[in-house]
C-alpha cells in the first residue's frame, strides 16, 4: 500500500497538541457571534491569510488573538470537541493535549469554565471514539512565577484531571530555571513534568529542563543537537522529543521540511515523536505532520512505524495500556 494510506492507517498517538492550537477559523467566527466579539480580520479567508509567520512570536501574537472569543464552557467543549472528531478521522488513538489556564483567567474566564469543557469533551471522545486521554496544563513562560504558582494553587482541586504540568509561550529570555520553584511544587502535588525547550532557545535550556524542571519529555528540543553530551544524555535517559514538522516549517525553525532533523535524531537514538503542535495555524494534523516529513525525508514504512511506536512508548499510559494500544 502508498505510504499515504500506511499514515493513515497505523494508530498513533499525539503528545505535542496546544487545544487554543487546535481553532479553526470556521469556528472561531462562530463561537465569536454567538458571544457578540469582534474577529479583527473580516472574513474567514482573511484570517487564514494572516497564518504567515517569520518566528514564534509573530504566531502567538495571533494564537492569544484568536483565543480571545472563547468565553463559555460551552466554547471549550466545541473546540475540544472539533479537534476530537478530526483526529479520530486520522487514527489517533491516545492524546495529551495542553491547555493555557493563563490564556483564559487573565481575561477573566474562570479557570473552572476552562477545565470543565476541555474535560467534558475528552470524557465524551473516550466514549464515542475510544480515544483515551491526559490533559496537561501549560505555565505561559513570558508571565512571571507568582501567575504560575496561581495557577497551580487553582489546578489543585481538579488534579484528577490533570496528569501534568508544561511549560510554553515565548522561550528565549524565559528560561526553565525561572520556573524551578513552581516545578518543584507541581511535582510535590503529584503533576508529571514536561517543557518546550530548544525550540527556537539554545540547548542550555534542554538542559535546565532536565536538571531544574525534572521533566519527563522534552517538547521540541531540535536544539538539542548542537551539544553532544546533551544528545548523549537524553539517548542514555530515553527522554522523548515530542517534534512538531510543520510547526517547526511555519515558525522558520527550519528552513525547509528537508532540512527538518528527524531522521538525524532517530540514527543518533533519540526516542522522538511526530505531532502537530497548533495544526489550524500551521496547516495540518497528525497525518499531515508524517506525511509532509514522509515526503521530504523519504521516510520508510519501518521509520514510520517506528515513529507510531515511539508515541505510545513516550506517552504516559502505563506498560498495560501502551501494550493494548500498540
Ligand atoms: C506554541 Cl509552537 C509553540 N511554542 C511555544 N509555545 C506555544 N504555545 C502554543 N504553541
Ligand atoms: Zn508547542
Amino acid at each position: 500500500i502508498s505510504i499515504k494510506k500506511f499514515i493513515e492507517g497505523i494508530p498513533k498517538a499525539e503528545l505535542h497538541l496546544h487545544i487554543e492550537g487546535t481553532f479553526e477559523p470556521e469556528l472561531m467566527f462562530e463561537i465569536a457571534k454567538r458571544n457578540n466579539k469582534i474577529i479583527s480580520h473580516a472574513s474567514i479567508d482573511e484570517l487564514r491569510k494572516a497564518y504567515s509567520f517569520n518566528n514564534l512570536q509573530e504566531f502567538l501574537d495571533i494564537y492569544y488573538a484568536g483565543a480571545n472569543v472563547l468565553i463559555n464552557e460551552q466554547d471549550f467543549y466545541d473546540l475540544t470537541w472539533a479537534y476530537l472528531t478530526k483526529v479520530h478521522e486520522q487514527n489517533v488513538v491516545h492524546v495529551e493535549i495542553f491547555f493555557d489556564p493563563q490564556t483564559h483567567t487573565d481575561r477573566g474566564i474562570s479557570f473552572d469554565t476552562v477545565i470543565r469543557g476541555i474535560h467534558k469533551a475528552l470524557e465524551d471522545g473516550k466514549k464515542q471514539f475510544g480515544i483515551s486521554f491526559k490533559l496537561i496544563m501549560s505555565f505561559l513562560r513570558h508571565l512571571d512565577e507568582a501567575s504560575a504558582f496561581t495557577t497551580l494553587e487553582q489546578a489543585l482541586p481538579y488534579k484528577n484531571w490533570i496528569s501534568g504540568v508544561g511549560l510554553d509561550s515565548s522561550e528565549i529570555g524565559n528560561p526553565p530555571s525561572k520556573f524551578e520553584r513552581v516545578f518543584e511544587k507541581a511535582r510535590e502535588e503529584g503533576f508529571l513534568t514536561v517543557a518546550h525547550a530548544g525550540e527556537e532557545g539554545p540547548a542550555e535550556y534542554i538542559w535546565e529542563a532536565l536538571d531544574l524542571l525534572k521533566i519527563t519529555r522534552i517538547d521540541h528540543g531540535n536544539r538539542c543537537l548542537d551539544d553532544n553530551s546533551l544528545v548523549q544524555k537524553l539517548v542514555e535517559l530515553q527522554i522523548p522529543l515530542t517534534l512538531c514538522p510543520l510547526s517547526n516549517l511555519e515558525l522558520k525553525v527550519v528552513k525547509d521540511l528537508k532540512d527538518h532533523p528527524i531522521v538525524t535524531m532517530m540514527n543518533r537514538g533519540l526516542l522522538v515523536t511526530v505531532n502537530s503542535d497548533d495544526p489550524a495555524y500551521f496547516g495540518g494534523y497528525m497525518n499531515e505532520n508524517y506525511q509532509s516529513i514522509a515526503d521530504a525525508l523519504q521516510l520508510s514504512k519501518k521509520q514510520i512505524t517506528e515513529l507510531a511506536k515511539n508515541s505510545f512508548s513516550a506517552s504516559w499510559l502505563t506498560d498495560k495500556e501502551k501494550e493494548n494500544r500498540i
